[in-house]
């Protein structure tokens, strides 16, 4: 695996500049073999003012309960976790969502409910929040790319939500999509994916205690970056299942398609639970790359689920996981 060095001089180069080719291609290659990104960088054509970023520990929720997930862990610096980021409705560089994602407009913002459940429509997301129990969560966060962050994330509990739509016993899965709006993003003008983007999960894995709807992260308002105003945390799970600027949710009784397993079925599963075992087809699982890491430090070894085996393995006792990615 070699290594790019994204920068000009050498004492200009910051540690979330220097990544491994697989890290930071790899996706990118392969839709770029598959026909779909044509002329390569997208940058161009998206001028757009950058967000400014604010300092750590911002009072964007006061009187924020704190919890006890992730208490004491190391984390990330909110500059590397806003800058350093996957939003291909963005564009497909780490650095183009934190550039281009403020024509996203986050307020107002409503979501639709549909399917298998009694209290189906379209809600305002401030009526979704005013009956949220609102907390504070740090969790460790995997991309299947193979880079990592620790960040406290601002929301409350996706199962406690979507109890309130009532399921029916035919609710099996839950499905999220994005917003597709190609003026707020732009990328969407071209087919990189197939937009709207989308992910699901298995009713009892939206049920989990841990399952999460953020819309905050170091006591700020989510950075549209980040995935405004409202993304999924699914923290066992590789970072694509964690859908931004949700827009959409369906219960259904059939799974549901989802962007890169439907892209890309050999690589990317429906379940994607982080998985140490079981190799990328283009690179190892084994260990990651913590954002913000100064080059010279060791990867760290990647944990099954995530550091979260002891919560959430029992979803997964009949399944062989040496088979699932
Ligand atoms: N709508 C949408 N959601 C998305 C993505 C995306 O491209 N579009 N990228 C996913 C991937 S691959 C990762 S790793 C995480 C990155 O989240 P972050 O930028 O907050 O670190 O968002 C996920 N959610
Ligand atoms: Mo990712």
């Amino acid at each position: 695996m070699s290594i790019i060095i994204k920068s000009v001089g050498p004492r200009d180069i910051k540690p979330s500049e220097i990544t491994t080719e697989a890290d930071y291609s790899g996706r990118r290659e392969f839709i770029k073999k598959s026909g779909l990104l044509v002329g390569g960088a997208l940058a161009g054509s998206l001028a757009v003012p950058a967000q400014a970023s604010s300092a750590e520990g911002g009072k964007d929720f006061p009187g924020l309960i704190k919890t006890e997930y992730g208490k004491g862990r190391e984390l990330t610096s909110y500059e590397d976790a806003t800058s350093y980021n996957n939003f291909y409705e963005f564009g497909t560089d780490k650095e183009d969502p934190a550039r281009y994602a403020s024509s996203l407009k986050p307020k107002p913002w409503s979501v639709v409910v549909e399917g298998e459940a009694n209290k189906t429509g379209t809600y305002n997301l401030e009526d979704i929040l005013q009956k949220a129990q609102m907390e504070e969560r740090i969790y460790h966060f995997r991309c299947v790319e193979a880079w990592s962050m620790t960040v406290p994330w601002v929301g409350f509990s996706l199962g406690e939500m979507l109890k309130r739509f009532e399921p029916t016993a035919k609710a099996k899965f839950v499905e999220f999509e994005t917003l597709y709006d190609p003026d707020q993003m732009p990328g969407q003008k071209r087919k990189i994916l197939d937009w709207p983007y989308r992910d699901g999960l298995r009713i009892d894995e939206a049920m989990h205690p841990l399952a999460f709807m953020a819309t905050g992260i170091y006591g700020h308002t989510m950075p549209n970056q980040n995935g405004a105003p409202i993304r999924l945390i699914v923290p066992w799970k590789y970072g694509f299942k964690n859908i931004k600027s949700i827009v959409k949710i369906r219960f259904s009784e059939k799974m549901p398609p989802s962007t890169w397993n439907t892209l890309a079925p050999n690589e990317y599963g429906f379940y994607a639970n982080v998985n140490p075992q079981v190799d990328h087809p283009r690179w190892s699982q084994a260990s990651e790359r913590k954002l913000g890491a100064n080059f010279w430090e060791p990867r760290v070894k990647t944990e099954m689920f995530n550091g979260y085996a002891d919560q959430v393995a029992g979803l997964y006792s009949d399944m062989d996981l040496s088979r699932y990615f």
